[in-house]
């Protein structure tokens, strides 16, 4: 899955695209390297980030997902969004996957995915993207975690999304400190074991730069390295930003593991 982010403020990508033809051109160029999905974003959710308004959202995102789809049709186009309106737009104008850091917990968004026949990824957030990095607390990040999807899971089958659309990701960073997120992928295969497929964001984040020292453009080996050990504990999608660089590890990797493991 890769990033294309059309947010005015996405500080650490090195791209920012104020224009919707230079968006699609780089989604156009994730595919072509090689991405299944492009996850397009009209909010930001980094630590710290303010709510945008669904008729903001909608202005970023919408000519994106019309101008990708009209130009190809051989990648699958992610709505990154939380809001019931951009996922009926979306979904409207070709999207095929709802990518929702909130789980579909905002009011309405759940019969909004529901409506739609896209795939969904229930993502796990401690807190709002505000605030979410001031304190983060568990008692046991992983069984809290695990218990929080499958609880998604639950609600969303039973508001008919069938389990076949279903992924789900611990959301790495997203209410997380360091030690919570490489608790959560050293047990990733326990996440996996639940029967869902797991995807795994840890491109350029900041656990990249805790473990490496290194700033947000130099932050590709220690992301290609999380990539790889997230495939090995039986992640399924990975988002990132640097498609084609990503595509190469986890080619290498599928060929050397069996499923999940080596
Ligand atoms: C994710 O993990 N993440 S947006 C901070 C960075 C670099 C990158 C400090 N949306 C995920 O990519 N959706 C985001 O440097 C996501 N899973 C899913 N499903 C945050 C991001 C980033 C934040």
């Amino acid at each position: 899955m890769g990033v294309l982010n059309v947010t005015p403020d996405s500080f650490s990508d090195g791209a920012r695209f104020d224009s919707p033809a230079a968006a699609i051109e780089q989604g156009l160029r994730m595919a072509a390297e090689g991405a299944a999905i492009i996850d397009v974003g009209g909010e930001s959710t980094r630590p710290g980030a303010e709510p945008v308004s669904a008729q903001e959202e909608l202005r970023r995102v919408l000519p994106v997902i019309e101008g990708l789809r009209r130009a190809t049709s051989a990648v699958v186009i992610s709505i990154d969004t939380s809001k019931p309106e951009v996922i009926r737009a979306a979904a409207g104008a070709g999207a095929g996957f709802i990518n929702d850091v909130r789980a579909l917990r905002a009011p309405g968004a759940l019969e909004a995915a529901a409506a739609t026949s896209c795939a969904v990824c229930l993502m796990h957030m401690q807190g709002e993207p505000r605030t979410m990095q001031v304190a983060p607390h568990y008692v046991d990040v992983v069984a809290e975690v695990r218990a929080f999807l499958a609880g998604r899971a639950a609600a969303c089958r039973s508001a008919g999304i069938g389990p076949a659309r279903l992924t789900v990701d611990p959301g790495f960073g997203f209410g997380k400190n360091l030690e919570h997120n490489l608790t959560l992928l050293r047990h990733l295969p326990e996440l996996a074991a639940d029967g869902y497929p797991v995807l795994v964001g840890l491109s350029r984040k900041s656990t990249v730069g805790k473990l490496t020292g290194r700033d947000g453009g130099e932050r590709l080996p220690g992301s290609l390295a999380l990539a790889v050990i997230a495939a090995l504990k039986g992640a399924r999608i990975i988002r990132a930003h640097d498609v084609a660089a990503t595509v190469d590890a986890l080619k290498v990797t599928a060929a050397v593991a069996n499923g999940a493991g080596l």
